[in-house]
């Protein structure tokens, strides 16, 4: 029985102040996107069908290497971060995952903790394995590497780890392992790039071979930092040729801060795609590193052109088409919840603006190189305001129709500020 954290009366009081106005708004979108030939129910059918999960270390506050600056009630451990990511989804309706870190959100009962969740109306995503901390009595450190560490024990104590996180992700029913290592270098010379690169396949390769036939393992690339001269998988072509030399399960996974500045990350998701390797996402925005800033929030433009890409990708399926959608921020001056709410709209706002796309003209004037109308079949979507689509996609589902005031109208902030014990000063992600 789920037993959410906010009162559904708050909701549906909160929701009743809009009412009226969404459905003047609905269905003028609905007359003005019927004008060119599209069924506004049927792209409402779609946006209540989307979904994206939310990361365990994304409720509470993130911090550089300068400073964390935590606030009050805030979560300090599993229990207290689940029960936020019940308040997203409970507001929003499309976050019913969670995606965990281990060993950050180790538990002695994961059995236990799945129920937990289940009761909180929420399911898990992919488990993500954490070989770039050392951990209190650990054997043997990641300073000079993990699964490309030139050290034969410490490349195994990275394995065993990376299995250990398959089988607590069977026990939560995840399906996805992600890997990001932050392996590299600092100095040129410090590493031969193809001896490290071959121990980092050996070792991932004994990884892959412990996954379960349903599971898929998640290559992570990511240009620099923690290294800041070479990154082992630093690229979509580092990760692309380790996930095909590992095999069928491993695919590569796209986090948009992982790029230098102008990539055009979204053709990179039409050739992973192209090559049947497009695994999932990382969802956040940029505009100097990896930033982990809200999605959408600097670069939304960047945004709705993945998700151009991805639903040409559904259109063209390669190997099947089931990228896993996950936010992955770190939220240094925000509430977490409302800029998770916040995001979760950017992300579902720019996949609905894609699905507006007239393909049918788009491709016609790509066959045709008339490069300002090709240009136009997207510039039109991305133009339309799809938030009457959202919210009466959140309503139906019990959600709020403004999230982030019905968020504020249940005080829930205030109210675990009073429950939960002062998270200390410190520094870094978690
Ligand atoms: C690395 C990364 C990775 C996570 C970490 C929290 O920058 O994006 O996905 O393990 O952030
Ligand atoms: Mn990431």
């Amino acid at each position: 029985m789920t037993q959410l954290p906010l009162s559904a009366d708050l909701i549906a009081e909160a929701n009743a102040r809009h009412a009226e106005a969404l459905d003047e708004d609905y269905d003028a979108l609905g007359r003005k996107l019927a004008r060119t030939g599209i069924d506004i129910d049927a792209v409402l059918g779609r946006v209540a069908s989307f979904s994206v999960a939310v990361p365990s270390w994304g409720a509470g506050r993130g911090g550089t290497r300068f400073a964390k600056f935590p606030i009050p009630g805030e979560p300090t451990n599993i229990h207290e971060k689940l029960e936020d990511c019940a308040v997203i989804n409970q507001l929003s309706r499309v976050t019913p995952r969670v995606s965990p870190h281990f060993p950050w959100d180790k538990v002695s009962d994961f059995a236990a903790l799945r129920e937990e969740a289940a009761a909180l109306g929420l399911g898990w995503d992919a488990v993500n394995s954490n070989t770039f901390q050392d951990q209190p009595g650990q054997a043997h450190t990641y300073a000079n590497g993990s699964l490309s560490a030139q050290d034969t024990a410490t490349r195994q104590q990275a394995v065993e780890h990376n299995i250990e996180c398959i089988e607590i992700g069977q026990q939560l029913g995840s399906t996805d392992l992600t890997v990001w290592v932050g392996d590299g270098t600092n100095f040129p010379g410090q590493q031969d790039f193809a001896r490290s690169l071959d121990r980092y396949l050996d070792a991932a390769s004994q990884v892959y071979a412990a996954l379960p036939d349903d599971w898929r393992m998640l290559l992570e690339h990511k240009m620099f930092e923690p290294a800041f001269y070479s990154t082992v998988i630093s690229d979509w072509g580092s990760s692309i040729l380790a996930a095909q030399e590992l095999g069928p399960k491993a695919k590569c996974l796209v986090d948009l801060g992982h790029h230098a500045p102008n990539v055009n990350i979204e053709q990179i998701v039409a050739r992973l795609h192209r090559f049947g390797k497009l695994g999932g996402f990382h969802f956040n925005d940029s505009k100097y590193g990896d930033d982990d800033l809200d999605s959408g929030s600097i670069n939304p433009h960047q945004l709705f052109l993945v998700f151009n890409e991805l639903v040409e990708a559904e259109l063209n399926p390669r190997d099947g088409f089931n990228p896993s959608y996950m936010i992955d921020q770190s939220h240094n001056v925000t509430d977490p919840i409302e800029s998770m709410l916040s995001s979760a709209e950017a992300i579902t706002g720019c996949f609905a603006k894609a699905l507006l796309v007239d393909r049918d003209a788009l491709h016609a004037a790509q066959e045709s190189n008339d490069t300002m109308m090709a240009f136009q079949a997207l510039r039109r979507a991305y133009s339309i305001d799809v938030a009457p689509i959202l919210a009466k996609a959140r309503v139906a589902a019990g959600g709020a129709i403004d999230v982030l005031e019905a968020y504020r109208l249940s005080q829930y902030r205030a109210r675990k500020a009073q429950e939960r014990k002062a998270v200390g000063l410190g520094a870094g992600i978690v």
